[in-house]
Formats: C-alpha cells, structure tokens, sequence
C-alpha cells in the first residue's frame, strides 16, 4: 500500500490535452465510407500511442504489424504492438474480432475514433486490413507540435461504418509483353492495398514472352521466356518467386489470380514447344516482340496438348491459393469457331479438375461452360449477357472505361487508344451496375482494371498509366453508385498527392484534377 501510495502522489498530474476542433466528415478518404459520423474532437496519434490486437484470431496481429510498420516508414514512430508494459502508453489502438458487425461483407469494419483510442471492429483479418488503410489516410500530413511536448498527429474522432459494395476489385498487371521484376510488382500491390483493392490478377503468358516457371515443361520459360516487346531480355518467376508475391500479396489480404492465356496468345509456349502450334492460320512460331495480336494457336484437337495443359494448370495451381484460375480466352483468331469451343470446353474442365474456378475473358460464353466460370467483360455486352444466361458472373473491365493502358489523351505519353482516350474523369463516371443493359447486380462479381504493357516496361511506366485512375477504379469497386460524384471525388483525389509524391509514384498530372 505504502509504494502504492508513493506511485500514485508521486506520479506528476498528467496533462489534460485540450484536441482542437476536427471534423471526420471532411476527410479525403477513398474509397469513400459507407457512413461517417463526426464527433468534433480527436485522436492524438505519437509516440505515448500502442496498437493491441485480438491475438486469438487469425492475421489480426499481422494487420497490426502492417500498420505500425506504416507508421515507422512515414511518421518515424516506434509504435509497440501488443506489448502493453510499456509505461509511457498513454493511448490505444485496438483491432478487434467482432462478430456482431451488421454488415454482412467479411471486409466489413467498423472504426470508433475518440480522444484517447481507436477502435477498429471487423469479423476478419481481412476487414481490419482495410480497416487499417482508412486510418492510414485519416493521419494528417502535418503534426501538431503545440499539445503535447512530442509531435502529434491528430486523427479526427467520430465513427466510420464501411463495406465494399462488391466482393471483386482488382488490377491486372501484364508482365508478359514486358517482364516486371518481382520487387516492382511488389511495389504496385502495396500501392493498391492502400485504396482496399483485393485482387491482382497476373497475366503471365502471351505471344511476346512465358512468365512462369513449369517444372515439367522447362522449355517455357528457358526458351519462352527471353523476349519481350521491343526486343528487351524479358524474364520469368520462379515458382519459388511466384509463391512470394502470392504470400506478399496475401499480407494486404490481397488474392492473385493467376492468368495463362490460351489458345491464342500462345505463340511464346508454341515456340518453347512446337509439337503444339495449330499450324493452318496460325503464325509459324517465332520470338515474337511486335505488339499485333490474333496470330497464334494451340492445336486443339491434340489430346497431347490437354496432357501438357494438365501439368501447367496443376502446377500453378499448387502455388496459387485463389479459387480462380483464368484462361484468357481473348482473340483467338486463327482459332475457328468449333476448335475454340471444344478448347475452352476441356481447358475449363481441367481447371475445374485442380478445384479452381475458370475466369475467362468475355469472349469464352461460345462454350457452354458450368454456372462456376466467370466471364470477364471487356468489348462484347452480348457475351456478358450470355454468360450470366448459364448463371455464370460476370467481372466488370470495359476497355473504353476501365483499360489502364489506354492513352489519357492523344498528347500522353505511353499507352494505346484503341478503344478510347480515358482522361481521369472518364474513367471514373461510370457505373459498373449500368454499363452492360439488362445485366443483374447479383450477377456482377465486381471490377478489374487490366494495366497491358506492350507501351510500358517499368515502375515509372506503370505508374504515369496506372495513377492516379486506378484510384478511381478502387471507388467504383467499393463504394455505392450513389454516393459517388466526380466533382466531389476530384477533391479527395487532389489531396492524394502528398501520398504518391512521399511514394514516388510517377501519377499522370491530368489538368482535370484540381492539385493542389
Ligand atoms: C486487347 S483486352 C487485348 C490484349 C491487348 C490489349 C491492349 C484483351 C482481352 N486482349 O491482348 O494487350 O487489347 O489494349
């Protein structure tokens, strides 16, 4: 009792900090919230802050982890997590398991910002990541110097109700027609965490280059992947690489879905083994670093070619934990019809066989394929329509909204224009719900922005396409057509570039968006 007593007078009076006036419903966030409500005071974020997770349940303290790592590279805090000894702890953020959310998503979360804590509910690791990324963009750019005698970084206080209006937001990156390096591949699913994007599909095979290792077909990648677009070496993943991104990735609860485009676009793998080229139409193969596209085949009615096709589809999927798998599909030219459908048709079954879902790009409803296929839409509605004819899903990725590597205007560097010029307004004043007529809600999975890269060949490259549009594509994937309007979203998009400058990510700096 005696030290007890000594502590507790001893111990100086602590400072009540008086917050000045903050109001949540002026935040930048994007995606934008499902509810905001503001309570006018604030959160002190500094170095008397701790996180404390939920330690029961899985990946809740690696969300934590994820954070104070955040706020080690930009703020320069030690910010402990789950170590609550400390005695300078004076404020909390605590990430929670909660399984009396209302709403339904599983990246559902809740955020309760007072004076001395933070509260983040969600029922998954998953839903607190995102969780996460709100705050993220909650702490101000500057701190405060004058309450307390440390910097402080006042988070406005007052509760945050969020969920992502659909289950699908992805990117898809192209490393066939140029090979990114894993480390730059890394750097853009970071990125992409940042706005709640939750899939990242990997176009991994072409006509200009083979981007993953097969084990039992070597040649693949010791012949198919040396080239590339504009004749540069190109490159390929190992498995052991692949895994890596698969586990980066799933880090920020982020999927990669891993795409071997088939039977066009396959002169790279003909080429590695010529036994199964079409012939006919078909282009002979050659290494291939022109940018046409339609030329090439597999020969579809070689049981050989479904027994090599076995081996990829099982290899990959062994190191790919997504329930996807994508065929591509597209273009498929020299392909006639009837070869076409019955390739798809075996392809799909193969998929299905290693327990994935077959994605295909929209030209894939000719086959008649099970209700699980997703059809990816991207220049016919009637495929679409087809698709979901069979009770299939449909991704939403039109070319002359939602393609990355379209050219912002005829003046932008790098890109095509083949469906359209999409300036940064463009891209975002569309609705994902209406843009295909008579397809149901219930029928669309969500969005994909598809970056292709024959103009682009590195992280420079990709950002001056990808930034700042794909921001815009992470709104129209998690928040409500309703609450979304360009004049309003162009002012949350301004106040973007303190955080691309401090990541240097090369953003395309469209005159439409008001910068600051
Ligand atoms: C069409 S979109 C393609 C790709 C090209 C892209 C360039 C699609 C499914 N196929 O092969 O890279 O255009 O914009």
């Amino acid at each position: 009792l005696v030290t007890l007593l000594i502590v507790v007078c001893c111990e100086p009076p602590k400072k009540k900090i008086e917050y000045p006036k903050t109001d949540l419903s002026q935040n930048s966030l994007i995606p934008k919230p499902l509810k905001v409500i503001p309570t006018n005071s604030a959160f002190g974020l500094d170095s008397k802050t701790a996180i404390y997770t939920n330690q029961v349940f899985d990946g809740f303290e690696e969300v934590g982890n994820y954070l104070a790592e955040k706020l080690k590279s930009r703020l320069n805090l030690d910010i402990p997590v789950n170590e609550l000894d400390g005695e300078s702890i004076e404020r909390l953020i605590f990430i929670n398991q909660s399984d009396s959310l209302e709403m339904t998503s599983d990246e559902a979360y809740e955020l309760y910002i007072k004076n001395d804590s933070v509260l983040l509910n969600a029922k998954t690791a998953a839903g607190a990541f995102r969780g996460i990324q709100t705050l993220r963009q909650l702490i101000p750019e500057q701190s405060n110097d004058t309450l307390a005698e440390q910097p402080m970084w006042l988070i406005p206080s007052g509760k945050i109700i969020d969920e992502p209006n659909f289950e699908y937001r992805g990117a898809m990156l192209d490393v066939a027609r140029h090979f990114f390096t894993v480390e730059e591949v890394k750097r853009f699913i970071d990125l992409l965490a940042y706005y709640k994007y939750n899939k990242f599909h990997m176009h991994l095979t072409d006509d200009q280059g083979w981007r993953i290792e097969i084990m039992s077909w070597p040649k693949l990648t010791e012949i198919g992947g040396q080239s590339e677009v504009g004749g540069g070496e190109g490159g390929f993943y190992t498995q052991e690489e692949f895994k890596d991104l698969v586990a980066y990735a799933a880090e920020r609860h982020i999927e990669i879905i891993p795409e071997v485009d088939m039977p066009g676009h396959t002169n790279a793998a003909n080429l590695s083994y010529p036994i199964f080229h079409a012939g006919g139409k078909a282009d002979k193969p050659r290494v291939r670093t022109d940018m046409l596209v339609g030329y090439s085949s597999f020969a579809a009615r070689k049981d050989t070619v479904y027994a090599f096709l076995d081996d990829v589809v099982r290899e990959i999927s062994a190191i790919s934990p997504s329930q996807y798998f994508h065929i591509g599909g597209d273009e498929s030219h020299v392909t006639s019809k009837a070869d076409y459908i019955h390739f798809v048709e075996k392809v799909e079954k193969i998929v299905r066989k290693h327990g994935k879902r077959a994605v295909g790009w929209n030209e894939i409803a000719q086959a008649n394929l099970d209700s699980s296929t997703v059809g990816q839409f991207w220049n016919e509605p009637e495929s679409a329509l087809e698709t979901v004819k069979k009770g299939g899903q449909i991704i939403m990725s039109p070319a002359t909204k939602a393609y990355l590597d379209m050219q912002y205007d005829s003046l932008s560097e790098h890109g095509l224009h083949w469906a359209a010029y999409i300036e940064v307004d463009e891209g975002y004043n569309w609705d994902p719900e209406t843009f295909v007529e008579g397809l149901p809600k219930e029928n669309i999975l969500g969005i994909e922005a598809p970056l292709w890269s024959e103009t682009i060949s590195n992280s420079t490259e990709m950002d001056y396409l990808a930034f700042p549009r794909a921001i815009g594509y992470a709104e129209l994937g998690w928040t409500n057509s309703e609450d979304r309007d360009w004049e309003e979203y162009k002012e949350r998009l301004a106040d973007q570039q303190p955080f691309l400058d401090r990541n240097d990510v090369n953003y395309y700096p469209s005159q439409k968006v008001p910068w600051k």
